[in-house]
């Protein structure tokens, strides 16, 4: 084989984020820019010589050329099997099921996830372990060292693979398998969840729609919701994965899926509402005229998981991420399970994983996910609930509002304030944790400050730290403020506020959120001075 040594010039701007490496598609079209990432990939995990590699993504734009080039560089890198999903398609949990289910050394899946696309949009590229699950932040840290002392890199002059035909080519001693991206993912999901009784849910007058934001879901959704499980031709909106989204941005939250939000807040009743994001990782869940946030539905699940085959053994424990309400912390104590609170991010969860320790865990971010995978799981968290409407029988609304009967309801809400100037964002920072030693006992607007930190996380498994994961504010009567910037946007700075207030009492669960917090998004902005820092009089989006 002819493989091509390549100079080149090192980027110092590799680092991965919550979630891989991130940048505008402009960004990554640099000179050999992608080229740099994906040997960094294969230098720093020399097992990938003579292994397998599963190879898809999200179909953004770029998707196609990116896969091209990652099939030549693996050929010359030594890779010795390929599972590259038809098309280029694969979503990022069908990713992670193919890891695991056919033993893979990783995956390479190539998505900005809920970024929007096109020339002037995202992309992103990250690695998946053998585990199934986002690298760790050690596996990560060193793509970067490599990455930032790169001179060199290796490719092949093969032709481009058919990536529309499904088949096995045989290219200089790599084996490509082009495969259907649904097979298997649909498989597994009909060993979870009870499909006979979702069908006969789906046969009477129950109505759903599925928003797949013109990403990656739609090939799923069709084939699981409408050709499996009997629901109406159309259900599914947006089926047709497109480079560009349409032009919208796929993140399912009540801002960006307004017209699934139109069709559900609407006299003309549908049942249920359903969106996922880019990747087809995250998911966003309604009643008709209601919104169910991430973090109820996390607890909801875990509450209810007992009457879902797949989880009718009962749960090991529990984990969220720091950010997300303590709504499952509760139901994790009525069950008398273990819940863990863990950073942003999923790649946090998958030691707690593969130590047997949770089943189940979330985060405010619209995602949702089990042991089944190391990833989180849009369309399994639909099927889960449409199977527990199956079996309940009740709504959706019905079902959240008995949860907070029986377990109180946690008000919650995320302000993001997008594209702030970093240097501003990283003060405002700053100013907050200046205050860390005078704020417990303080009382502010009415409310006591119990503790006020930056959070660290120990990791139970390997024993590792992972420092400043967000500051805490916390009050006396359990709830709490976050700041953090995120980890995933590609301009400036992202700050975003979580708030959260915790309400016992049933005969106060109807009020209007914002409103239920508004002393809280007061004592945010006395602590934090958002509007001076940013600029800004209000966040970009709320959810
Ligand atoms: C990624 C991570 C999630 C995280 C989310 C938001 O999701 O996998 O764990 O919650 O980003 O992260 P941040 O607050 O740092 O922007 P996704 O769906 O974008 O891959």
């Amino acid at each position: 084989m002819a493989v091509e040594t390549v100079p080149c010039t090192a980027y110092e701007d590799q680092k991965p984020g919550t979630s891989g490496l991130r940048k505008s598609v402009r960004h990554f079209q640099q000179p050999d820019y992608l080229q740099t990432f994906v040997q960094a990939i294969f230098n720093a995990v020399p097992e990938l010589r003579g292994g397998l590699l599963v190879l898809g993504g999200d179909g953004r734009y770029f998707n196609r050329e990116a896969i091209q080039v990652i099939l030549r560089m693996a050929a010359a890198n030594g890779v010795a099997r390929i599972l590259v999903g038809k098309g280029g398609i694969l979503s990022t949990p069908a990713a992670s099921n193919l890891i695991r289910k056919y033993q893979a050394t990783g995956g390479i899946i190539l998505s900005a996830s809920h970024n929007p696309g096109g020339p002037d949009g995202d992309f992103g590229i990250k690695y998946n372990s053998s585990n199934g699950g986002p690298a760790p932040e050690n596996l990560t840290n060193l793509f970067f060292e490599h990455a930032s002392k790169l001179s060199e890199y290796y490719i092949t002059a093969i032709q481009p693979v058919p990536l529309d035909k499904p088949g096995h080519y045989e290219i200089e001693g790599l084996r490509v398998e082009v495969i259907d991206p649904v097979d298997d993912y649909a498989e597994l999901m009909a060993t979870l969840f009870d499909f006979e009784r979702i069908r006969a849910l789906l046969a009477g007058d129950f109505s759903l729609r599925f928003d797949a934001m013109h990403a990656v879901t739609g090939p799923y959704a069709q084939r699981i919701l409408e050709q499996t499980l009997g629901a109406a031709r159309g259900t599914v909106m947006h089926f047709e994965p497109l480079a560009d989204f349409g032009g919208h941005h796929p993140d399912p939250n009540q801002a960006h899926a307004r017209e699934l939000m139109e069709l559900l807040y609407n006299p003309r009743k549908v049942d249920f509402g359903a969106a996922s994001d880019g990747d087809g990782d995250r998911n966003m869940i309604l009643g008709h005229y209601f919104f169910v946030t991430p973090s109820d539905s996390l607890a909801i699940i875990a509450a209810n998981a007992h009457l879902i085959p797949g989880y009718r053994n009962g749960l090991k424990g529990v984990a969220r991420s720091m950010p997300t309400s303590q709504a499952v912390d509760r139901v994790a104590e009525k069950l008398g399970i273990a819940c863990h609170e863990t950073p942003t991010g999923w790649k946090f969860f998958g030691n707690l994983l593969d130590d047997g320790q949770i089943t189940l865990c979330g985060e405010e971010s619209f995602g949702t996910g089990s042991d089944h995978i190391r990833e989180k799981d849009g369309l399994w968290a639909v099927l889960f609930w449409l199977n527990l409407l199956a079996v309940r029988q009740e709504s959706v609304e019905d079902i959240v509002r008995r949860h907070w009967a029986d377990h109180g309801r946690h008000y919650y809400s995320r302000h993001d304030y997008e594209a702030i100037a970093t240097p501003a964002a990283n003060t405002l920072m700053t100013h907050l944790r200046q205050q860390f030693d005078e704020l417990p006992g303080k009382v502010i607007h009415g409310k006591t400050v119990c503790q006020a930190d930056d959070f660290t996380y120990h990791d139970p498994v390997d024993h590792s730290a992972s420092h400043h994961q967000g500051i805490r504010i916390l009050f006396e009567d359990g709830a709490r403020l976050i700041f953090r910037l995120s980890g995933t946007g590609t301009q400036g700075a992202t700050l975003r506020l979580y708030l959260e207030q915790y309400e016992a009492d049933v005969k106060n669960h109807d009020q209007d959120v914002q409103a239920a917090l508004a002393p809280l998004i007061q004592i945010a902005e006395t602590l934090a001075l958002i509007r001076t820092f940013t600029g800004r009089d209000a966040p970009t989006v709320i959810t």
